[in-house]
Formats: structure tokens, sequence, C-alpha cells
């Protein structure tokens, strides 16, 4: 069974602001003909669907992604899964530099990176799919830029979501489930793994990347969707797929 719903990709915003928080640059028009959806930057017939998970470190989004694939595909939906920014090869060489030691990009060389990475998966993965009418869950986007670099590292969110917009090709998510969970919590679910480059940030740190996320929550309440992340896993799914049906039909 196909959505039949109307996805972002055809919808044309007709507010100031993109679904992303910021206003395409003008000069994007006279290029790209962008106006805010992917349909109109390409000029495909997009039946599919992007559904981004978000939160922060061990929130559950990798676990209950998995259980929401199940779900879906007993439904009949035909999903598939990925993740930023290790979504294509070129992604996961970004996220091993991140775990050289001695490596320690400046805040604004990491957005630089995630943001070649997301191009690249748009490019490579995301936009075909679209094209062939899946239903792509995707752990970690564009927001995930805007909550760890931008209120997590000081960099300005607005530049982000304007470099989004153009790492996206305009390729927004249609829906994104925000598993909110305090860092501390999250901290305590992935103790004795192995820490990355922003695993060994301090609490306080994480705690400003809730908080981005939490805005961009305020800032887009429709598309961002609010998950309790901490509850138990099964108490979790059950409101993730309420979330999705209501998303499905449309409400
Ligand atoms: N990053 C960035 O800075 N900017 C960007 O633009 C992008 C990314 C795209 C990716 O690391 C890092 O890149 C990320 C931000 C940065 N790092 N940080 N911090 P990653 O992929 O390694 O990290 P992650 O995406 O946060 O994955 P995670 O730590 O594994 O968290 P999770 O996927 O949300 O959780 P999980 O793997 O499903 O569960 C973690 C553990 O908790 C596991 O043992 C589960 O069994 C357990 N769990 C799950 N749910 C529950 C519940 N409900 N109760 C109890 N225990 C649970």
């Amino acid at each position: 069974m196909e959505p039949s719903r109307k996805t972002s990709s055809e919808r044309v915003p007709r507010g100031p602001l993109d679904p992303l928080g910021t206003r395409p640059p003008a000069r994007d028009k006279r290029l790209h003909g962008f106006s805010g959806g992917r349909a109109v930057c390409y000029g495909l017939g997009v039946s599919g669907l992007l559904i981004t998970l978000e939160g922060v470190e061990g929130a559950g989004k990798t676990s209950q992604m998995m259980r929401l694939e199940r779900w879906l595909r007993r439904q009949g939906r035909k999903v598939e899964r990925t993740r930023e920014p290790d979504g294509t090869r070129l992604g996961f060489a970004v996220r091993r530099l991140f775990e050289r030691p001695g490596v320690k990009p400046e805040p604004l060389v990491e957005v630089f990176l995630f943001m070649a990475a997301r191009q690249q998966h748009v490019a490579e993965k995301i936009r075909p799919w679209l094209s062939r009418g899946r239903v792509i869950l995707c752990d970690r986007y564009a927001d995930a830029t805007v909550a760890y670099q931008g209120y997590g590292r000081g960099v300005d969110p607005d530049l982000i979501r304007e470099l989004n917009v153009r790492a996206t090709s305009g390729v927004l998510p249609d829906l994104t489930l925000l598993f909110d969970l305090d860092p501390a919590e999250g901290f305590r679910r992935i103790r004795g793994r192995r820490f990355d480059h922003f695993e060994r940030e301090a609490l306080a740190f994480h705690r400003r990347v809730r908080r981005g996320y939490l805005e961009i929550h305020r800032a887009e309440p429709k598309r961002v969707r609010l998950v309790h992340a901490g509850r138990e896993p099964d108490a979790v799914e059950a409101e993730v797929r309420a979330i999705v049906e209501d998303f499905f039909r449309g409400a």
C-alpha cells in the first residue's frame, strides 16, 4: 500500500519560511527554480516519503527505526532505511574522520563535513528512492546539524538552515520523529561503548543539543513530532506508531 497523502515534495510553502525554518535565498530561485519543494527542483513525479528520526545520544532512534521498518513492511509499504552521516561511502569516511585521534575540526568545518555527506546522500540514495515511491526512514538528517553544530557548538543556526537548503537540494523531511530524552539517561543507556568525538563532549553540550531539538519542534510542531523516549521500548513504539498512523491519515 502506498501513501496517498500529499507530500512536502508536492507542496510549495505559502508562508515566508520553508519547512526547515528559512526562506530560500532569492538567487536560488533564479539559478535552480527552487521554491521549497523537491518536485519543483527536479521536475520529478515524486511519490515517496522521507521520515527522519532525531534526538540525543542513546534516545533509542536506531532501535525504534528497526521496529518501525518491520511494522511498515507488514503493512505492505516499500521501505528503505538509512542514516547520516554514514549512509554512503563518502559519508562513512566523514564519520571515520571524527573517530581519528587528534582530528579536531573547527565548528564550521564540522558543518561543512556533514553538509558534504548530506548532499552525497541525497543525490546517491534519497532522491532516487523518493522517485521510486519508497518510504525512507533516515536516522538523523538536516535537523541534526542545526541541533549539534548550531545549538551545541554555537554556529549560527540560520546559516546552517541556509546551507541545509543547498545540501538537501530542497529534499525536506515529510515527518520528523524527535526522540526526547534527558541526555544523562541517554548516556546511562550507552555506557560501556567506546565514545566518539561527540560522545566525549560534556553533558552541558548534550543539554544544549536537546534544547536545540526542542526549539526546532516548537518552530515546526506539525512536521517535528515529539516522542517521549524515556519510557519502556514497547510504550515508545506505540507512540511512534500512533504518530505515523496519524501522519498517514493526513491529520
Ligand atoms: N552528528 C552531528 O553532529 N551533526 C550532524 O549533522 C549529524 C550527526 C548528521 C552520530 O553518531 C553522531 O554524529 C552523533 C551526532 C553527530 N553523535 N552524537 N552525539 P551515532 O550514529 O553513533 O550516534 P546516535 O545517532 O546518537 O546513535 P546512538 O547513540 O546509538 O543512539 P540511538 O540510536 O538513539 O539509540 P539506540 O542505539 O537505539 O539505543 C541505545 C541503547 O539504549 C541500546 O543499548 C538500546 O538497547 C537502549 N535503549 C533503546 N531504547 C530504550 C528504552 N526505551 N529504554 C531503555 N533502553 C533503551
